[in-house]
């Protein structure tokens, strides 16, 4: 019989069913939860790659929570999300970016407390560069409700509780990269794996599995117009990293698009930092937490590397708000633990100071 050639491939599909079978318990609830971001992501891909063919470019005319201007792409791309997972039964509740509030999910009695879960996205991360042609994401954060649901009445699905989990409790996170491809990248745990959509078949098809961050730093993300904002120590790290001796950075670039998933995505793949530090005087960061910062940190550290805030672990946060926001530092482990040794080694010394002076 003569060869065709054909090369068979790893799609979306057949890799999340390969998943479910390592839980052998496992009813396909979680599983129909990844396939439907992939529903969704194709939807909003759609829309993004014409975006500027039909009317959908610009500002919406209204804020978000967060005060920023939505535009226009913001509010469909979180339209869609929320259409995609509000039927299921097994979600419990959504949080998105651009709603203030939670939004409980009916809750239907059909499926096992145990196996209700809670979806946080950010619907278009970096949507101020779309009008630019610039690359975009949606990124999402999945957890398992916790509220026990036989102490809920019916109207009430889900609790803000469930939500203010720290990332470290996350079941999968992941993001879609709208770009000159469109990506989906997630985890469950078990490494990062990275699938291209097809669009001659409208199949996502596996072309990264198990991504580690190289062991080299060759990007450094960061506004850098904000320097003069920044604490001592996050002026060290960038001064040392970009202007040092160290042979390790002698061929790093700065590279920030200003888009937290493409920024992030290239760091994936090449090696590299990114960080948003805290304005040193507010004390906040900008990014936001609960669907930014801890479904990048898990992704991060199931690469091998690392997400902090300098102080703290990303995923160890507790939150205490649906849209708190976080200093961050992410990307190669080596250079998160440097950033964390230089704020420990200035902290000390601040501290020393003060008691020096009582
Ligand atoms: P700045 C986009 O608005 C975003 O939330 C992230 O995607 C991005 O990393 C950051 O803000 C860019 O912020 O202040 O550098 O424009």
């Amino acid at each position: 019989m003569p060869d065709s050639g054909w090369k068979d491939f790893e799609t979306l599909e057949s890799y999340i069913a390969k998943e479910q079978r390592m839980h052998p318990h496992s009813r396909g609830v979680f599983s129909n939860l990844l396939r439907r971001i992939g529903v969704a992501s194709k939807v909003v891909t759609s829309k993004v790659q014409k975006a500027g063919l039909v009317d959908v470019l610009g500002m919406q005319g209204t804020q978000n929570v967060q005060g920023e201007t939505q535009a226009k792409l913001d509010v469909l791309a979180n339209d869609i999300m929320k259409a995609t997972f509000r039927w299921m039964p097994s979600i419990a509740g959504m949080a998105s970016e651009e709603d203030d509030e939670m939004i409980p999910v009916a809750r239907k009695t059909s499926v096992d407390d145990d196996d209700h879960y809670i979806i946080l996205f950010d619907p278009l991360d970096g949507s101020s560069n779309i009008d630019a042609n610039v690359s975009v994401g949606t990124i999402f954060s999945i957890h398992r409700a916790i509220s026990d649901t036989k102490g809920l009445k019916s109207d009430e699905p889900c609790i803000l509780g469930d939500f203010l989990q720290p990332g470290y409790k996350q079941e999968a996170a992941g993001y879609v990269i709208y770009g000159s491809s469109t990506m989906l990248v997630y985890t469950t745990g078990h490494g990062v794996h990275g699938f291209t959509l097809d669009p001659e078949i409208g199949e996502y098809i596996l072309s990264h599995e198990n991504i580690i961050i190289p062991d080299r730093c060759k990007c450094f993300s960061a506004n850098e117009a904000n320097y003069n904002k920044w604490d001592a120590p996050s002026k060290q790290f960038a001064d040392y990293v970009r202007f040092g001796s160290e042979e390790r950075y002698q061929k790093l670039s700065s590279r920030y698009i200003g888009s937290f998933v493409a920024d992030f995505h290239r760091n994936l793949l090449y090696g590299g930092v990114f960080m948003y530090p805290a304005d040193e005087a507010t004390g906040k960061g900008k990014l936001r937490l609960l669907y930014e910062c801890a479904p990048i940190a898990m992704l991060a550290e199931q690469a091998g590397g690392l997400a902090s805030t300098g102080r703290e672990r990303i995923l160890d946060i507790q939150p205490s708000d649906l849209h708190e926001r976080v200093p961050i530092i992410v990307g190669n482990r080596r250079e998160v633990e440097l950033y964390e040794k230089m704020v420990a080694e200035h902290d000390a010394a601040v501290e020393k100071e003060v008691r020096t002076r009582n």
